[in-house]
């Protein structure tokens, strides 16, 4: 896929255990095809005071605020997964400008990444993420320039939070894309009925889990219909009637982040291997005979 050969059509996705070499191991173990790091940048942050994460009936709110070691650290950890992984190793990265994802971007592929997924949809954090990725003539500037410094494929992940995903994707593809990932978190807030106050120190964060599944669906729909890129769904996938589901919706890849956080990291197994089952009790050959199997009409 995009350049990639994955054993499964499974990821981690970026912002659940991706902060060390050690934690992706884990994941690996459990039967990921393939994992995303945390979003890395150029300077270290600490994130946000907490509370940073709130569970709610229907997935998890977090605003952690990008908390992480910055790249000149973060490149030790690269190093060090590449060396022990057996799946390709993708690098989550954000900046302020399109020089500093360019920047950081350089210095993940010297460490060894296979791939970078360009984080433009942080719901969240000011002058970076969507901030970048809802505005698509500086989508653009950030693609092509991170395009023209490196020669390994480069992932967009995109936020649901914008009026039409689909054009947004477009900009991203005609910018040199060769994958998108859909979807960031949603916006969302909870707020303390006792306290009277909202939950996150950050009040507004980004709603993961089940409740945006249909949302995620509805956006991997969208962009299959419009651009020929693959497509790696992401969004409140638990099992593996879900990952299936996006699979029919065009993704060739699926993404899982709040059920590693809920199931472990076998879940990746289960999906698989429920991916497989369903296959053969379809009688289908491949996961590319279902890609994008459900834009049919409804006969006649
Ligand atoms: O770190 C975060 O607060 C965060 C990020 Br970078 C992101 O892309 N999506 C999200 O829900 N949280």
């Amino acid at each position: 896929m995009a350049g990639l050969r994955l054993a499964n059509p499974t990821m981690l996705a970026s912002g659940i255990l991706g902060y060390s070499a050690e934690t992706l191991e884990t994941i690996v173990d459990g039967g990921a095809g393939a994992v995303i790091t945390k979003s890395v940048g150029l300077k270290p942050r600490n994130g946000y005071a907490n509370p940073t994460i709130v569970q709610t009936s229907c997935g998890l709110i977090n605003a952690m605020g990008l908390p992480n070691p910055g790249i000149d650290e973060f490149v030790k950890e690269i190093r060090e997964a590449k060396n022990t992984l057996d799946v390709p190793l993708i690098v989550s990265v954000y900046g302020f400008s399109a020089e500093e994802y360019a920047t950081v971007t350089k210095k993940a592929v010297n460490a060894g990444a296979d791939a970078i997924e360009l984080n433009v949809s942080c719901p969240h954090v000011k002058e970076t993420g969507s901030e970048i990725g809802q505005n698509p003539k500086i989508l653009a500037k950030v693609v092509e320039k991170v395009k023209a410094s490196v020669d390994k494929p480069v992932f967009v992940k995109l936020s649901p939070n914008v009026t039409s995903i689909a054009e947004i994707a477009e900009a991203a593809v005609k910018a040199g894309a060769d994958a998108l990932t859909a979807i960031n978190t949603v916006r969302a807030m909870a707020i303390d009925a006792e306290a009277a106050m909202p939950v996150l120190s950050n009040k507004v964060g980004g709603l993961s889990g089940p409740a945006v599944k249909p949302i995620a669906l509805r956006c991997v729909y969208e962009i299959y219909e419009k651009v020929k890129v693959p497509i790696i769904g992401c969004g409140g996938i638990t099992n593996w009637r879900d990952a299936v589901e996006f699979l029919l919706a065009g993704a060739s890849a699926v993404q899982i982040g709040t059920a590693v956080a809920v199931k472990g990291a076998n879940v990746f197994k289960a999906i698989s291997r429920g991916i497989d089952a369903y296959l053969e009790k379809k009688a289908f050959k491949s996961v590319e005979e279902i890609v994008g199997l459900s834009h049919r009409s409804y006969p006649a």
